[in-house]
């Protein structure tokens, strides 16, 4: 058989297995895995590489409008670049409605502006901020059947956020039609109140950020997102986890068996709310929300993804720039309450797990696969097609070398932030070669696609990956542990 690309002589790893074979490619999809390929019309050497599936970050926020009405610092072009460069060949940003807006309008209008910019995959979730009955009978259900079958809505924002009666309208609304919700748990007055004593006493630095998003607005927030989708019967995904709390209260319900699903971060893994006490406005690069938290709650979120509480590693990639346009809108008077919330993280997502994650033995290769690109396929209605190496699945590389030392820098990304929170960290272990449908999209540190050659992609129903009933939550240690049987080796 004539290839049109062959990836030879690589390490491939998949969510389950890890093996050594040579991939062929023909039309953008992978049509043979097996040992001693001839070299089709193109050839990639990875000997000495891991061969993974592409990455898929399933929660980026590009080109969007704010609650607060501040743009994105990244267009389809900047973000999608920056996350190709990270070993990430598809993702799933949002269509955000705000309200006022009807859902047909928003979706045509984040439809064009990617299919003229996007260099890889991408699919959409909505945001929903005004479940209208219009929105609720027509524009949703119809969304959903073209596609977009997933949707975030807020529990906090003034702008942006809905009742306890709206969220249970949307999570009925998800079940019948089989979509999945994906939710931001902060519980909108604790912050406010928080927040409106600091600004009283003078307290307006970025640092108390952290101190309004207390982890207490997590845990209730977290808390009642789960009862309200306990009273409707269906599963829901608490998105940017990040406290030990909220991983507990979601642990004990997968313990009950009730289909909550869980993702993280990077922020929450490598930035702690250390890094936001900076002299001057400096923190304000290192905010987002949920804020980071401690060192004792990244112990336990990398415990949650190594033992499969949370599932998903995400970007949550909402880049705003340190100047008038995102984060400083008030110039040096600008106060935390003001400042864009989020930070980059598109193209660092995989290597700084890598780096940490494999690299550290905190999780497998395998797992790393799973957390970064396979759950996501599965959850978001994309697998096979996507997430995995497997013959007829579209041939999405990323093509790693383990051994790579990398020094992260804003100069080195790709994105239009202009910072980045983990400058200066050395991580080992760095995606070289990037392919999506069988298309090199990055070579020798160089992009080698146009843009608008990303194609858009209608999603199926979603199949987000239940935790695994062996997890169990130590209220003892505050960490899972696996019960003495499940350790056992089998007779
Ligand atoms: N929630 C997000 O998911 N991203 C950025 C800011 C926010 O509140
Ligand atoms: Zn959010
Ligand atoms: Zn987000």
């Amino acid at each position: 058989m004539n290839f049109d690309l062959t990836v030879r002589n690589g390490i491939v790893a998949t969510e389950n297995d890890t093996f050594t074979a040579d991939l062929g490619i023909c039309d953008g999809t992978i049509v043979a895995i097996e040992r001693r390929l001839k070299p089709g019309m193109g050839d990639i050497d990875a000997a000495g590489r891991f061969v993974l599936p592409g990455g898929i970050d399933s929660h980026c926020h590009v080109e969007q409008l704010s609650g607060m009405g501040l743009m994105c610092a990244d267009d389809f072009y900047s973000a999608t670049v920056s996350a190709a460069f990270g070993g990430t060949t598809t993702i799933i940003p949002f269509a955000a409605q705000h309200r006022g807006m009807a859902l047909p309008e928003v979706i045509a209008d984040y439809a064009r502006r990617a299919a003229e910019k996007a260099v890889i995959d991408y699919g959409f979730h909505l945001i929903v901020a005004d479940p209208t009955e219009q929105t609720l009978r027509q524009d949703l259900p119809q969304a959903i059947r073209d596609g977009i079958t997933s949707f975030k809505v807020f529990m906090t924002y003034d702008s942006l956020k809905l009742d306890d009666y709206q969220l249970l309208e949307v999570l009925d609304l998800a079940k019948r039609e089989g979509a999945l919700v994906m939710i931001h748990a902060e519980n909108n007055d604790m912050i406010r109140w928080l927040a409106q004593r600091m600004i009283e006493k003078g307290h307006k630095a970025p640092k108390y950020h952290a101190v309004a998003h207390s982890p207490l607005a997590e845990t209730e927030a977290t808390h009642r997102a789960i009862q309200l989708s306990r009273l409707i019967d269906t599963s829901l995904m608490i998105v940017h986890v990040s406290t030990p709390e909220a991983v507990r209260v979601i642990a004990s319900s997968q313990a009950l068996g009730v289909p909550i699903h869980g993702e993280t971060c990077p922020q929450y893994l490598f930035l702690t709310a250390d890094d936001i006490d900076q002299p001057g406005l400096e923190g304000a690069k290192f905010c987002c929300s949920p804020p980071p938290r401690d060192k004792a709650s990244q112990d336990v979120l990398w415990a949650a993804l190594k033992h499969g509480t949370l599932r998903m590693f995400s970007s949550d990639h909402a880049p705003y720039r340190f100047d008038e346009t995102g984060k400083l809108p008030n110039g040096d008077k600008t106060t935390f309450k003001q400042m864009a919330n989020g930070v980059p993280g598109l193209e660092v997502r995989m290597p700084l797990l890598f780096s940490e994650g494999v690299g550290q033995a905190r999780i497998t290769l395998n797992e790393f696969v799973a957390l970064t690109a396979t759950h996501h396929a599965r959850t978001y209605g994309l697998y096979p097609r996507k997430g995995t190496i497997a013959i007829g699945s579209d041939a999405d590389l990323a093509i790693w070398n383990p051994d790579a030392e990398v020094v992260l820098s804003a100069s080195m990304l790709h994105d239009n932030v202009g910072y980045t929170p983990y400058e200066g960290r050395k991580v080992r272990g760095w995606p070289e070669v990037v392919v999506s449908r069988g298309r090199i999209v990055v070579e020798n540190g160089t992009l080698q696609v146009e843009r608008g050659t990303g194609q858009y992609l209608a999603r199926g129903t979603p199949k987000p990956v239940a935790a695994p009933r062996e997890a169990r939550w130590s209220p003892n240690t505050g960490l899972f542990q696996f019960p003495r049987e499940a350790m056992q080796a089998p007779e």
